[in-house]
């Protein structure tokens, strides 16, 4: 079956895709509808966190809790030791950086604002965390796990030398862990019209905990997406959490209307056995079982999810920096030539050409099929790159009788240069049953 529609967005003709051999009438001039949803480009891919790095500055606030009685508390010397260790990293690498401070308790608090030279001050993505730990423990989970994450992607921005098109700035918090005072003070202090200016503040409390989860804010659901989506790519399914509903630095600036996001490996709750199953770790065990404890050390992180969710700050702020996320739906690359399937027989494979991209593919990247089949069971589904990296979207699923494969995919395709020719390919494995290639897609 062939269509060629033109939709009201954008729409660039490409470079015709090859369409198979006589399955197909002659076609008329082929072409592969690309359909812009107003994405403007996003910056180069965001760059890896190296997780190494992230732990270097969990042993740095380690040692601060260790040399200042145990902890990093508000109003105690191991917490104005962690700011100035934080403010001495982001001064290094060019930041503008203020120390803004206010009393509770009797005591000072600080708070650090780190800004990013350039970008629409109009247009502010914030990114932070609160440094103070409680006062029974150094806190290195909760949350220097936070603390460092947001402070070494403010230092690849840094290294990569970042031109964003909004203007990006970086908060660390004190007093979090008495109700949020830093945080409060923080956005309190600001007029309404600077308020107005903060388009999204990101929220990291915890990202590594040691029987970790994988857990996405749900308040906005933009920002809720383009986490689900990075790690969609990695082959990771979050959830959304309901646990830390106004219980942390996120709450204050919910309060004064502007969008939140963030992401959250768990606390004391219980791990259940479904997420073991997704996300590995120890069924009916908290999530981090020295939560607000003096074991919460250095030994008391999951290397794996602290580097996932660095890396997953990176991505975030080099979308959001860039003035675009990515949207559900970006740009589309589609073939709709039908390609007979030979029942019981060899592969074949459908192609899309796929030009204009910068570097290489998302790390999730939608691969949307329609096939058309009597016995799904019996197919076997690759997308191949135009570098032959094959990813297997299906297996052979022998009893499954059901008809039709209709759903989209979603690889982790960050390796592979985009552009060039991405081929599905597909085989019957399985007698007595017939079928064709409707039409399939790639989403940008
Ligand atoms: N990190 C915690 C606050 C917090 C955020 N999300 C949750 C979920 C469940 C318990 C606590 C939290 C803190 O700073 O105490
Ligand atoms: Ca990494
Ligand atoms: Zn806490
Ligand atoms: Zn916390």
């Amino acid at each position: 079956m062939r269509r060629t529609t033109l939709p009201t967005a954008a729409v660039v003709t490409l470079a015709a895709a090859l369409l198979a051999p006589a399955a197909v009438a002659a076609p008329e001039a082929p072409a592969v509808r690309v359909a812009s949803a107003g994405v403007s480009p996003a910056l180069a891919a965001a760059p890896d966190i190296p997780v190494a790095n992230v732990k270097a500055h969990l042993a740095q606030l380690q040692s601060i809790a260790t040399a200042n009685g145990g902890n990093r508390a508000h109003g105690r010397t191991g917490y104005k030791a962690s700011i100035d260790y934080v403010k001495g990293k982001l001064d290094a690498a060019g930041y503008t950086t203020t120390l803004k401070t206010f009393s509770y308790n009797g005591a000072t608090g600080y708070n650090l604002i780190a800004d990013w030279p350039g970008g629409d001050t109009s247009h502010v993505v914030m990114a932070g965390a609160h440094l103070d730990s409680v006062t029974g423990g150094p806190g290195i989970n909760d949350n220097g796990s936070g603390s460092a994450g947001v402070l070494e992607t403010a230092l690849a921005v840094s290294r990569a030398g970042l031109t964003p098109s909004k203007h990006l700035r970086f908060g660390w918090w004190g007093a979090e862990e008495y109700g949020m005072i830093g945080s409060k003070n923080y956005v309190n202090s600001l007029s309404t019209a600077d308020r107005s200016k903060i388009d999204t503040y990101l929220n990291f409390d915890m990202i590594g905990s040691p029987n970790p989860g994988y857990f996405t804010y749900r308040y906005d659901s933009t920002l809720d997406a383009l986490f689900r989506n990075y790690f969609a790519g990695l082959g990771i399914s979050t959830e959304q959490d309901f646990e830390g509903d106004g219980r942390s630095d996120h709450a204050p600036f919910q309060d004064a209307g502007i969008r939140v996001g963030g992401l959250f490996s768990g606390a004391d709750y219980t791990k259940t056995s479904a997420q073991a199953a997704k996300w590995g770790g120890t069924a009916g065990q908290p999530f981090d079982r020295c939560y607000h404890s003096s074991c919460d050390t250095t030994a008391n992180i999951n290397d794996t999810a602290l580097d996932r969710m660095s890396d997953a700050i990176a991505y975030a702020i080099w979308n959001l920096a860039a003035g675009s996320t990515t949207p559900p739906t970006g740009t589309v690359f589609e073939n709709t030539a039908d390609v007979q399937i030979p029942d019981y027989g060899a592969a074949v494979t459908s192609d899309v050409a796929v030009t204009g991209r910068t570097g290489n593919a998302p790390a999730a990247l939608q691969v949307g099929v329609d096939i058309k089949h009597t016995w799904r069971g019996d197919l076997v589904i690759d997308l191949v790159a135009p570098n032959g990296t094959t990813f297997r979207l299906k297996d052979a699923s022998g009893n499954d009788s059901a008809p039709n494969v209709q759903t989209t995919y979603t690889v982790n395709a960050s390796a592979v240069a985009a552009n060039g020719t991405w081929k599905l390919k597909v085989q019957d494995i399985g007698r007595q049953d017939t079928g064709y290639v409707d039409s399939w897609k790639l989403t940008f």
